[in-house]
């Protein structure tokens, strides 16, 4: 099981402390949230933030684009260390460019899947990508609640990692009950925030060793 906790679930008072915290738990990718204030009612983690994190760990760092035209934010965050970037493909004017150009530049493309978007609208791409996050809360805000109508839609997804090949992430509100279920839908990885691990009484080591164990 893969999880990546969500880093603007952070306290980036002691961000120090919160990356290493996280290292000694043996996260597996810091998923950074990057937002805009236009494709989504909310402004998140931008290049200092990126920085800093990328100096704090060598752990492998994505980069989760919720922006209009995501191609200028790929150039600006492909130099800082990003391994994965994620693009919603209704953002760009040719996804199929900004995917091959994330590719060239030797980074793991993937495409984050927003509850509306249907199989049909992203199949073509699923050759393309190395990565699909879907998205089970409008993306926006940390903190919201489990849309239960993208289930079908990730058992879909899952059944196709047999044609293409591309690992499978949920991003939203995933509690450890829904890691468990979402396992035994063939679910590869886990964007972890409020609702599993971060502001909880106890330690990130204890509980990611926790959610790492549901899906046996
Ligand atoms: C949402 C963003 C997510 C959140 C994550 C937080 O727009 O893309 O990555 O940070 O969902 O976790 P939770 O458990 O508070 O929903
Ligand atoms: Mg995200």
């Amino acid at each position: 099981t893969i999880i990546a906790p969500s880093l603007m679930c952070a306290d980036f008072t002691k961000i120090k402390q919160e990356v290493n915290d996280l290292d000694d738990a043996k996260v597996d990718i810091f998923h950074m949230d990057v937002m805009d204030g236009n494709y989504v009612p909310n402004v998140a983690l931008g290049v200092e933030d990126y920085k800093a994190v990328r100096k704090l760990t060598k752990t492998p760092m994505d980069v989760h684009l919720m922006v209009q035209n995501p191609d200028a934010y790929v150039n600006i965050f492909a130099p800082l260390g990003a391994n994965i970037i994620y693009v919603h493909p209704d953002t760009s004017p040719m996804i199929t460019r900004t995917l091959d150009n994330i590719r060239k530049l030797g980074i793991h493309p993937g495409i984050a899947v927003n509850p509306s978007l249907s199989i049909a609208q992203i199949e073509e791409l699923l050759p393309l990508v190395d990565y699909v996050l879907v998205m089970t809360v409008n993306p926006g805000f940390a903190g919201q609640k489990f849309l239960d109508y993208t289930l079908p839609k990730i058992e879909i997804i899952s059944n196709l990692k047999a044609k293409y090949n591309f690992k499978l992430m949920v991003d939203g509100a995933i509690s450890p009950d829904r890691i468990k279920q979402l396992s035994g839908f063939g679910v590869d990885g886990f964007i972890v925030g409020t609702s599993s691990l971060f502001g909880k009484k106890r330690s990130y080591k204890e509980i990611v060793s926790e959610l790492k164990g549901l899906d046996e």
